[in-house]
């Protein structure tokens, strides 16, 4: 079994988006909205076990005393709050604020050099991507993507599997011959339920969780050391042939 793509979540695996953009976005929305509370940034690590922006801002307004009690006045408040954290977080991305991680840039471009196709597969919209990706990657950053799957297309979010399931669809690969990208448990159950096997880098808001049933799990891609099952190929970085090893083991042990 051939390792024939690489899916890359978005928040917290390309980039540290969630505690230097969206959280810090959302308390500016809520400011400027005079929305009368403020999330920590203890408050927005729970909360990130919900997916989606606007399902986050709807489920923390279920215990939110402060919030309207109308459901109807509520999704209009929540619709509102998220639009204008989307229109900030742009802007945050854009003035280059948040840089890929390290690592990122190096196993996209082993990638482009193999000819292994890569995905976006994420929960954020597109909108928030195209930000993202056009500040680091430059205005052709998408023709860098065999596909990309945001929540635009794939409405159900992580951990359904619909997102993955739409990649590996218009990429015409069954799963077991891709490998995704992820930081977080939902990313992961998304991506093991159409039977992709997936690395886990550790991002901030998920780096204690525990995590079980990754290819590999280590502190981040732009280091080869600490990572389980060790990286062999080198302790300066992931690259696409650690990625390809770690693969071809695992398939090698499922076809025994
Ligand atoms: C990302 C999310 C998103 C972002 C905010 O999950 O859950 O909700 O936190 O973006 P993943 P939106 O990394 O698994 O794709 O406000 O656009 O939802
Ligand atoms: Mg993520």
């Amino acid at each position: 079994m051939s390792l024939r793509a690489v899916l890359w979540d978005v928040d917290g695996t390309l980039a540290e988006t969630e505690r230097d953009g969206h959280f810090v976005a959302i308390n500016a929305a809520f400011d400027e909205l005079r929305v009368p509370w403020r999330w920590s940034e203890g408050r927005y690590g729970e909360l990130l076990r919900v997916a989606g922006g606007f399902e986050r801002l709807l489920f923390d307004m279920s215990s939110q005393p402060q919030a309207p009690t109308d459901p109807g006045a509520r999704r209009m408040l929540a619709a509102q709050i998220h639009r204008r954290k989307n229109e900030i977080y742009a802007a945050l991305v854009t003035s280059g604020a948040i840089p890929l991680r390290d690592g990122v840039r190096e196993l996209m471009d082993d990638c482009s050099d193999a000819r292994v196709p890569m995905g976006i597969v994420t929960t954020t919209s597109r909108a928030n991507v195209a930000a993202l990706l056009e500040a680091n990657l430059g205005p052709g950053w998408e023709r860098r993507f065999g596909t990309v799957v945001t929540a635009d297309e794939a409405p159900s979010k992580k951990p359904d599997p619909q997102a993955y399931a739409m990649a590996l669809e218009r990429l015409g690969i069954p799963g077991c011959e891709a490998v995704a990208i992820e930081d977080s448990p939902a990313g992961l159950e998304a991506a093991a339920a159409t039977d992709i096997l997936v690395v886990i880098t550790r991002s901030r808001y998920f780096n204690k969780e525990p995590i079980t049933g990754a290819l590999a799990i280590g502190p981040g891609l732009g280091s080869g050391v600490g990572w389980v099952p060790a990286a062999a190929h080198s302790r300066d970085r992931i690259g696409l042939e650690q990625i390809r090893s770690w693969h071809d083991a695992a398939t090698r042990h499922s076809l025994r």
